[in-house]
């Protein structure tokens, strides 16, 4: 049988409209359709299977027990193998297999997983090891002319997170994407496209996760369920139909296979995880500091000061404008002085600015290091600093003459951390908003061949491989020190280079709404180091709107209050003094947490877990029928900071309403009281383990509700300044008696990478409460970093004492059980061995 090749008039889209193109905009479509459902041939592989239909030929392989890999080519020539994503181990990874076919189908097992190709129809079908279907093809794979789709089953309880910064409810059930990295300032919640290309979603189906990469970087789409009910499906305009099942069947699991075949985050400097200042533009250089002077002024702790594009000559990228900026690197030296890190803006658009010693574009001219117009001429587009030149990112000697240019910067200036925005890129002044598609990059990169390729195969990757310019040359110019990236676009994979923030959202209550769906879907799509601009970017935010703001921004990974040009202030004591203090204390309470956060970004970097977690990730069988609570009304304002704290502000943020704070299992405790929540009650009409805990609560401009997992060991340090300081003081161990208790901290310098070589702190802790006592336990230290605390204060929520006497590694400890509100508190020595403590 001959797979059915059709050629049909690409009417809806309307012959008259398509002559209307430009040819650099043509569509990529044309009107030959195959489709693939008619299989001629099967082959056993190695590590999977292969099988033909005509010329076309399929290869589902295993990369691992729990991730497969499906390959399709319409023409029966596999392209390239090159990834700018998965890393090169993984790319080229595989697990022989046991073949296993019956009539039906032909198909293979792994440890995990029975993957079968039907033999009448070609379809795919994924199984876990009992029967259980995993992933399904819902119709076959179908080309049309370069472009391709995928269409897979859609149960109606299964539900889809990931796809990156993209706006919208948290899962995507019901919605549809498009990637295409853009500059979408002004955003709104059914924008899209944004600014990433995040190409992998996790899917979740009554407490069993896989997940679906398609690694393809032309334009591409996803639809769950919008345009066919009951189908979802993925393709793309040109390029390899190549993706990646993965299985959990945990969550967790899914991301840390994800992080596994695209890299996790580096551990980040301490200091990006303070409280971050910033503003398109502070300028002068005496209201840079003046800001800075308020900020150590009003006791608001504050760890960076960022510089937009106002620093510059002209907006020049590497350069300084010495009129508003007398003394650049005293500045700099000064806030250093004050405990401050400098973050500058440095776009990527280099300004065609010859005969004017501007180095940038003559070294760039000179190496031949800008992206070219099909005729060999230079593109040249508008953008800030007027006409600019592309740097050829996807060249590894134009990525490197790149990173030489940060040298004054980073050496001279002693600029601590680099902001690259625009690499959508964004060109202004056409439709478009960037590049000509037809505009050549050169590839010459290891593992790839060289050759060249269109921005439409490149566009969504070059925000991707500028900020790896970035980072890679940070790391050239000090290689021990952390480098640190904060990037607009990206692509998957683009979490090793660096953290990220949403873009240009809006100062209005709905968008601090959709904040948290934003992060939680950056995490799990590997960009666990993202903010939002606190306070909105567009407009200005009324004052009650900061201070919520600033209150959840408190728990989310990256901290920064960021404005656009012309809005109105918004620092933290912009409304007046009550506003503000409400605004310091919960900047306060983000520098007490620091070493749960810090301990957290260690996590984060050797795992790939997210910092910002929905709650199904940690709690997945919150529900008896394991829906991802997330989704349900009343827990739908609800995030996780790690696996131990819950942030529940209202899903409605400016009703003064009261609402239903669902928690994911049945006992937490109040991280302002350490009042303990829970079990529920019994509910006549529920089996005992079926009743969820919820707490009413009638929200308050000056207080959010937060909420620590019972079994919870939590490092809290004294208050600082800035992560420069040292703290002065014990370390508090707040410790909520639950079942399974347990915690840990981990320190190191903060900024550079003697990590790598042992120079870290990592002490792992337990509680227990037996009929005799509450025994509080920590291991002996790992690695060498000397802790800065001599005492430690161990707080005990949840227990009561009965005679109070203390035994500290079994001997008699004199130390008094202090009363505190909801538990009690001993103080006892810090010891690198480690402790046993026993309260009576
Ligand atoms: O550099 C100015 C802004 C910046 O403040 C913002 O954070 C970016 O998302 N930038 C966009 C360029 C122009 C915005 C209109």
């Amino acid at each position: 049988m001959r797979s059915r090749i059709t050629r049909s008039t690409f009417l809806s889209m309307g012959l008259f409209s398509l002559c209307l193109l430009a040819p650099a905009q043509q569509l990529p479509y044309s009107s030959t359709v195959l489709i693939l459902d008619h299989p001629t041939s099967f082959s056993a592989l190695p590590n999977g299977i292969a099988i033909s239909d005509g010329a076309a030929r399929e290869e589902i392989t295993a990369v691992r027990d729990d991730i497969l890999r499906v390959r399709i080519t319409s023409s029966g020539i596999m392209p390239e193998d090159a990834s700018w994503a998965v890393l090169p181990g993984p790319l080229h990874a595989s697990v022989s297999v046991t073949p296993e076919s019956s009539a039906q189908s032909f198909g293979f097992r792994t440890a995990a997983l029975d993957v079968q190709v039907n033999r009448s129809n070609m379809r795919l079908t994924v199984r876990d090891l009992s029967g259980k279907i995993i992933q399904q093809d819902a119709l076959p794979v179908r080309f049309q002319g370069t472009s391709f789709r995928v269409y897979k089953t859609m149960p109606l309880d299964e539900h889809y997170f990931g796809l990156g910064d993209k706006t919208g409810p948290l899962d995507r059930r019901d919605e549809a994407f498009s990637m295409w990295n853009t500059d979408a300032y002004r955003y709104q919640e059914s924008t899209d496209p944004l600014y990433k290309t995040i190409p992998y979603f996790l899917i979740y189906r009554a407490g069993i996760a896989s997940g679906i990469f398609l690694d393809n970087t032309w334009r591409s789409s996803f639809d769950f369920g919008k345009a066919l009910p009951g189908v979802y499906s993925f393709g793309a305009v040109n390029g390899p139909l190549n993706y990646y099942i993965l299985y959990g069947p945990a969550p967790k699991k899914v991301v840390e296979e994800y992080a596994w075949l695209t890299g996790t985050p580096p551990l980040p400097p301490l200091w990006t995880l303070g409280y971050q200042q910033s503003r398109y533009s502070y300028t002068p250089q005496s209201r840079v500091l003046e800001i800075a002077h308020r900020l150590r002024a009003d006791h608001i702790p504050a760890d960076a000061i960022y510089l937009d594009i106002g620093y510059q000559d002209h907006n020049r990228p590497f350069t300084v404008d010495t009129k508003t900026f007398p003394d650049f690197k005293g500045m700099i030296a000064q806030l250093h002085a004050e405990d401050f890190h400098v973050v500058t803006i440095v776009d990527l658009h280099i300004a065609r600015y010859p005969n004017h010693n501007y180095y940038p574009y003559d070294s760039g001219t000179a190496g031949n290091h800008f992206v070219h117009n099909p005729d060999g001429s230079v593109y040249s587009g508008i953008v800030w600093p007027g006409p600019s030149v592309f740097p050829d990112f996807t060249q590894q000697q134009s990525r490197r003459w790149f990173g030489t240019l940060y040298k004054t910067f980073y050496d001279t200036y002693g600029v601590d951390g680099f902001w690259d925005d625009m690499n959508e890129p964004s060109i202004f002044d056409v439709p478009t908003k960037t590049m000509p598609l037809d505009v050549i990059h050169r590839i010459n990169e290891p593992g790839f061949i060289t050759r060249t390729a269109t921005h439409a195969e490149i566009h969504n990757i070059f925000g991707m491989q500028n900020s790896r310019g970035t980072y890679e040359g940070l790391l050239k110019l000090k290689p021990n020190q952390r480098a640190f990236v904060l990037t607009r676009a990206s692509y998957a994979g683009g979490q090793r280079y660096a953290a990220t923030w949403t873009g240009d959202n809006s100062s209005t209550w709905n968008h601090l709404r959709i904040t948290h769906f934003m992060l939680e879907n950056l995490g799990l799509s590997g960009f666990a180091f993202s903010g939002a601009d606190v306070g909105g970017y567009a407009g200005t935010p009324p004052p009650d709107l900061l201070t919520k703001w600033i209150e959840l921004a408190a728990f989310q990974p990256i901290d920064r209050d960021h404005t656009e040009i012309n809005s109105g202030n918004q620092e933290p004591w912009v409304g007046g003094p009550a506003q503000e203090a409400i605004r310091r204390h919960f900047i306060n309470t983000r520098y007490r947490l620091m070493p749960y956060l810090y301990t957290l970004a260690d996590q984060t970097s050797r795992t790939g877990l997210p910092m910002i977690r929905p709650l199904f990730l940690d709690y997945p069988d919150a529900a008896a029928d394991r829906h991802p609570i997330d989704i349900d009304l009343p827990a739908s304002g609800e995030f996780l900071l790690g696996h131990d704290i819950l942030v529940a502000p209202s899903p409605f943020p400016e009703e003064p309403d009261s609402y239903a704070v669902e928690f994911p299992s049945p006992v937490w405790y109040n991280y302002w009281t350490g009042e303990k929540l829970g079990p529920p009650a019994p509910n006549p009409n529920l089996p005992v383990d079926q009743v969820p805990l919820t707490l009413n609560v009638t929200p308050e401009l000056a207080s959010l509700p937060v909420f620590v997992h019972a079994g919870s060991i939590l490092p809290i340090q004294p208050l600082v300044q800035s992560t420069n300081q040292v703290p002065d003081g014990p370390l508090t161990l707040k410790v909520y008696a639950g079942d399974d208790c347990s915690g840990s901290i981990y320190q190191d310098d903060g900024r550079t990478f003697d990590y790598k070589h042992g120079a870290y702190l990592r002490i792992h802790f337990t509680c227990s409460a037996t009929p005799s006592g509450f025994t509080v336990h920590a291991d002996p230290q790992q690695g060498t970093y000397p802790a800065w605390w001599k005492l430690i204060r161990v707080e005990v929520y949840g227990w009561k004492p009965s005679t109070r006497s203390v035994s500290l590694d079994g001997q008699p400890f004199r130390g008094a059980v202090l009363d505190i509100q909801n538990g009690i508190a001993v103080t006892i020595p810090a010891s690198a061995t480690g402790f046993n403590l026993e309260i009576h």
